[in-house]
């Protein structure tokens, strides 16, 4: 599997950077997100799983190894320790963070605000036939093409245990159609076979950022028993338009607790919560075909 480029030497330079996102699909940035906040959340979500009893018992927390039959993203039994998650105010604050709002401004050359649902991922090992399928966002995001995905490790993630790889040059195809496929999103779209998939070490801190029409998916974990744990969350200009199902929570459409009535109760007075109510020029519209994030 070829390897990422690190585009690093061009945070700074932003025609740089944007022509690369322009020619590659994607920016693959090491030590971007503040390291103790992202540990922080993973060692809360493990906790999470330990409760749920995911985690091999006696086994180090931050290992983060399972023994426990894959639960897939949207199944019962996973909703709780989810919902612990998505109502994590440490968890939501990591794309707020300054560094990534800058580059974004960079790379829209205009203000910037993230959009309001975030997405952990919580992948099994001994699950790959059900990891997500190569697919584009713009399906399930909707709104501005422009929007830019940005995919996390939380904690470190060495290639065996897979985290996210990208068909580099793959948003030049333009709108594919998708078909119906196992996995989160529940869609996988064709595969030029003349384009390389690329993949790399994860390190905590590392942020990948894609274009809605690259097409990406999960790549496999080839260890019996780590979990992968990543979040998703995805930018916007303020010229561009979002669709309103992303001002909502992951899982709204299964009602409470997925709602920011009841995620956000206890740090509703925090920045955190609902500052996209604070911003002036959001545009929104309806999602026309609503796909699961
Ligand atoms: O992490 C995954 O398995 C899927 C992530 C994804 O599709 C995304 O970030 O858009």
């Amino acid at each position: 599997m070829r390897h990422f480029i690190e585009s690093n030497d061009l945070l700074g330079q932003p025609s740089l950077l944007r022509k690369r996102l322009r020619d590659d699909g994607y920016l693959f940035l090491r030590n971007i997100l503040p390291t103790a906040e992202v540990l922080h959340v993973q060692r809360r979500i493990l906790e999470y799983c330990q409760d749920a009893g995911w985690l091999r018992p006696g086994s180090d927390l931050m290992e983060g190894l399972t023994d426990h039959p894959p639960i897939l993203e949207g199944e019962p039994a996973w909703h709780s320790v989810y919902a612990q998650v998505q109502a994590l105010e440490a968890f939501h604050r990591l794309k707020l963070y300054d560094t990534v709002h800058r580059i974004m401004e960079d790379l829209f050359q205009e203000p910037v605000f993230a959009l309001p649902m975030t997405i952990a991922r919580i992948a099994f090992p001994r699950d790959n036939e059900r990891g997500t399928q190569p697919h584009q966002d713009w399906l399930y995001v909707g709104g501005s093409t422009e929007i830019i995905s940005c995919w996390a490790p939380l904690g470190d993630i060495p290639e065996a245990v897979g985290g996210l790889r990208i068909l580099k040059g793959s948003h030049k195809a333009g709108f594919l159609a998708p078909r119906p496929a196992p996995g989160p999103g529940g869609n996988t779209v064709w595969v030029d076979p003349s384009l390389e998939w690329l993949q790399s070490d994860y390190r905590t801190g590392d942020l990948l950022l894609f274009k809605s029409l690259t097409v990406h998916a999960a790549a496999d974990n080839h260890t019996p028993d780590v979990l992968r744990l990543s979040m998703d969350f995805r930018y916007a200009g303020e010229s561009h338009t979002i669709t309103d199902a992303w001002l909502k929570p992951h899982f709204h459409w299964l009602g409470d607790p997925f709602s920011w009535e009841v995620l956000d109760k206890e740090w509703r007075d925090s920045p955190t919560a609902r500052y996209w109510e604070r911003l002036p020029n959001l545009k929104v519209k309806p999602h026309e075909r609503f796909g699961r994030g």
